[in-house]
């Protein structure tokens, strides 16, 4: 566990605390006497941003021992940031002209685990740890998007089959903390996936009990009787955090902040109500139990997440920077309004207290925060995880039902630009960072400009497009035609022609 040195003059830490400028909101009990309760893989701007905030809302609420040590087994490292900070850290809300400041204090200490998955596997094997929460982004779990079954052949995997004890993937580490557990003190755990993947809590179950089960059979019976991976659905836009939000807490607030964290004011976060022992009682701080979360993550995937990602891809090949800039476009706004009306909401089904047409606006409204920088990049980044469950699971529902799929072809066909065009054959338009792109840009350079071609290979990778669907005609075609569309001069010219019909 990294030392908390004394903070230096200027930087936020415990002392602090009874320092801060009273526009700064501070924790409301005593963090002296905070105990860890849980620990927190992927401790990003989401983390601080969403659920420890929850957490410090339940400390407030009603004071018990429900800490959390946050883990990364990914860079960045936490040593330096949080860590030289005591786990403090300032999280802003912006909308429009209002900001508001909180300084957090529910994070008690942080634990650097990238190189070596010992110091990670000392905290998950604690007998006082009852929960881990994890957000380690879609594809943390190893898995194959178009099944959801544990992707045999990832590196990482294949290293943990080999060397169980000293884990490099996601799946390995949790196999091997509840080996641990059961090993020495048999106590239950539960592990609550917070990533943006439909029935996120079956993926995980899926992952580590795949792995577990080529352990042994002991360990696969332990792991039934004493874990649980209830999902969640979580929401709230937490962008990556700049220089100039870090220079701006400094400026307004007199000290150094190296872990600040923005976020819209929204916020939901729906848990399922299926946990091994000892949980914290979030519900206490405004989130909703559940028997069934998946009406409310198909609702906020397929239209929050599948509006960002369409916007994401046509903005970027608008040449605009941020969500809110698309979202200043009356062309594209017009156009994910009026697929989310007609394509997306019939794929859904009711969910309890909310109208789905009134949370489309909703959504569209956030998109519209000028205050949140979302860049169209971060968004893009990692669609081949992404676009299963916001775009192609409501295609493949709508073929399976005989309805047009004309709109919701056109985010599939704008990521398929997006990767094509980072590719040599186009120029190297833009750095992109998502697995399959290296794949995509060897088909793209070996094909040229043949859009029908292009995006038949890339229908073809069945870790992404289940089979049956890239064998649709009326599918296959709608993509191409507005992938050549997307790779033209215009490249919002199919659009508006869409928008005219
Ligand atoms: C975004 C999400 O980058 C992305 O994939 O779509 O991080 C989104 O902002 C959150 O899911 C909102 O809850």
């Amino acid at each position: 566990m990294s030392a908390m040195p004394p903070e230096q003059a200027g930087r936020l830490g415990p002392s602090l605390l009874d320092r801060l400028p009273p526009v700064v909101r501070r924790p409301a009990y005593d963090r002296s006497k905070l105990k860890p309760g849980m620990a927190h893989i992927g401790v990003g701007a989401f983390h601080r941003g969403h659920q420890a905030e929850y957490t410090e809302d339940l400390l407030e609420a009603r004071f018990g021992p429900w800490g959390s040590i946050g883990v990364n087994v990914r860079p960045p490292a936490l040593a330096e940031t949080l860590g030289r900070q005591g786990g403090l850290y300032t999280r802003l809300i912006r909308e429009g002209d209002r900001m508001e400041a909180r300084v957090v204090g529910s994070i008690c200490a942080v634990v650097d685990s990238v190189q070596d998955s010992a110091p990670a596997l000392a905290v998950l094997a604690r007998p006082d740890i009852h929960a881990v929460t994890m957000t380690v982004t879609e594809k943390g779990y190893c898995h194959r998007p178009s099944t959801g079954a544990l992707d045999l052949g990832h590196p990482d995997i294949a290293h943990d089959l080999a060397h169980p004890q000293s884990p490099r993937s996601l799946p390995g580490l949790l196999v091997r903390a509840l080996e641990l557990r059961m090993a020495s003190h048999g106590r239950s755990l539960t592990l609550l996936s917070c990533d943006n993947i439909p029935a996120n809590g079956v993926l995980l179950g899926t992952v580590v009990r795949t792995l577990a089960e080529r352990r042994g059979h002991a360990l696969l019976k332990w792991i039934d009787a004493n874990a649980a991976f209830p999902s969640a659905m979580v929401d709230r836009i937490a962008p990556a955090v700049t220089d100039a939000d870090r220079d701006q807490v400094e400026r307004e607030f007199g000290y150094r902040d190296e872990a600040v964290a923005v976020g819209e004011p929204f916020r939901q976060w729906v848990i399922e109500n299926r946990f091994a022992g000892p949980m914290p009682q979030w519900d206490l701080a405004g989130a909703t139990l559940v028997s069934d979360v998946e009406p409310f993550e198909h609702l906020k995937m397929r239209v929050l997440n599948g509006a960002q990602s369409t916007l994401s891809y046509l903005g970027v090949l608008t040449g605009y920077e941020h969500t809110c800039d698309d979202m200043a476009d009356p062309l594209l706004v017009g156009f994910v309004r009026r697929m989310l009306m007609e394509e997306t909401l019939p794929t859904l089904r009711p969910v309890p207290g909310i109208d789905a047409a009134a949370y489309v606006e909703q959504s569209l409204a956030r998109l519209r925060n000028t205050a949140i920088r979302h860049r169209n990049h971060q968004i893009a980044t990692d669609g081949s995880q992404k676009i299963v469950q916001r775009v192609l699971n409501p295609i493949r529902e709508r073929l399976g039902r005989g309805q047009d799929v004309t709109l919701l072809a056109a985010p599939v066909a704008a990521w398929m630009a997006y990767l094509a065009r980072a590719s040599a054959r186009f120029g190297r338009q833009w750095p992109v960072a998502d697995p399959y792109a290296g794949r995509i840009a060897a088909i793209a350079d070996g094909i040229g400009d043949d859009a029908a071609a292009l995006a038949g290979e890339i229908l073809s990778i069945d870790t992404i497009f289940d089979p049956a669907l890239a064998a649709d005609h009326a599918f296959r075609a709608k993509v191409a035609a507005l992938l050549q569309g997307f790779l033209g001069t215009d490249p919002l010219g199919c659009l508006r022609r869409l928008a005219e019909d």
